[in-house]
């Protein structure tokens, strides 16, 4: 295991059993939302966790330390020009002393596991992607959610992803799909798959008695929120959209972890520009819904 390298604001609040809530960078990158969006994305996300009375923890690694909570006078590292470090890939970002590295949802869940934080907060989760059967893509995420013990919040999947196989595989996996105050499987920038979830939730005590009665000694859940209605996308046009963009890399052959960017950015272009704050304000609901578990898990520990 790496040495964790805790900032002293989130040491001082897991001592004192305080709550605090683990962040990716992937989504603050260039490689999740161009500027200035991320850095707003950053700043929002960063607020809604204290508005919600937790500690925000953004994840990463910067010259080869892993780094748990950064100063504000970081933040602009994690903005800019990013590697993409999936769980695997921190061991190399800590032998090769990378000089960013953006952690993404498998990443700062192990980190999360590791630092002894319970809940983590992101935009959307990576899943089985279309066409899973032929190139057997299937995101790290889900595994890194059945192999530690944290909460993860999000806004259901990356919205291009195969979402009934994504389900599928999280019951595989054994990990608990909890919807928050809402009973379906939302489509990230829509509120609703179509796809029930399995369990709907109304208030954060209950996923804080539901973690601490997960049966395994090391695997997660995830608590699903949707988008508020009022900065939902038009699910129809979306749907098209996709799978014009999806088609697109089959025939430009992009492949891999770069389809998410091209395919957030022909989003980007069909919306208007409208999917940047539909994401963010995603990112930001999620944070406080994460802040809120966060609290309550730390009231039944004390
Ligand atoms: N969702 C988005 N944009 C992103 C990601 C998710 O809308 O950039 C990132 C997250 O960091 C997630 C990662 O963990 O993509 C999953 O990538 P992959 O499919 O390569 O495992
Ligand atoms: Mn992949």
């Amino acid at each position: 295991m790496p040495d964790v390298t805790c900032s002293p604001e989130v040491s001082d609040a897991l001592a004192a059993g305080l709550p605090v809530v683990a962040m990716e960078s992937t989504i603050y990158s260039n490689l999740g939302l161009p500027a200035p969006a991320n850095g707003e994305a950053l700043d929002r996300c960063i607020a809604a966790i204290r508005a919600h009375g937790a500690v925000p923890a953004v994840t990463a690694v910067l010259e080869g330390v892993v780094r748990v909570g950064l100063e504000t006078s970081e933040h602009h590292r994690i903005l800019g020009a990013a590697r993409k470090a999936a769980e695997r890939d921190v061991p190399i970002a800590v032998a090769q002393q990378w000089e960013f590295a953006a952690t993404t949802v498998s990443a700062s869940v192990a980190i999360a596991a590791a630092a002894g934080i319970s809940v983590f907060a992101t935009g959307g989760l990576g899943g089985v992607h279309r066409g899973a059967e032929q190139t057997g893509d299937v995101s790290a995420d889900l595994d890194a959610l059945a192999n530690h013990r944290v909460v993860a919040v999000s806004a259901g999947a990356k919205a291009f992803l195969d979402l009934p196989r994504t389900l599928e595989y999280l019951e595989t996996a054994g990990v608990p799909v909890l919807g928050w105050q809402h009973d379906w499987f939302p489509a990230f920038y829509t509120r609703s798959s179509g796809l029930a979830v399995t369990h709907r939730v109304e208030v954060a005590e209950e996923v804080a008695s539901a973690f601490a009665s997960l049966l395994r000694a090391s695997s997660g859940l995830l608590v699903t929120v949707p988008i508020p209605e009022a900065d939902e996308l038009d699910a129809t046009h979306l749907d098209e959209v996709l799978d014009d963009a999806l088609s697109e890399c089959d025939s430009a052959g992009i492949t891999g972890a770069a389809i998410t960017p091209f395919v957030l950015d022909r989003i980007g272009q069909a919306t208007e520009g409208r999917s940047i704050p539909a994401n963010l304000a995603l990112a930001e609901n999620n944070a406080g819904v994460a802040a809120q578990i966060a609290v309550a898990i730390a009231d039944r520990s004390n």
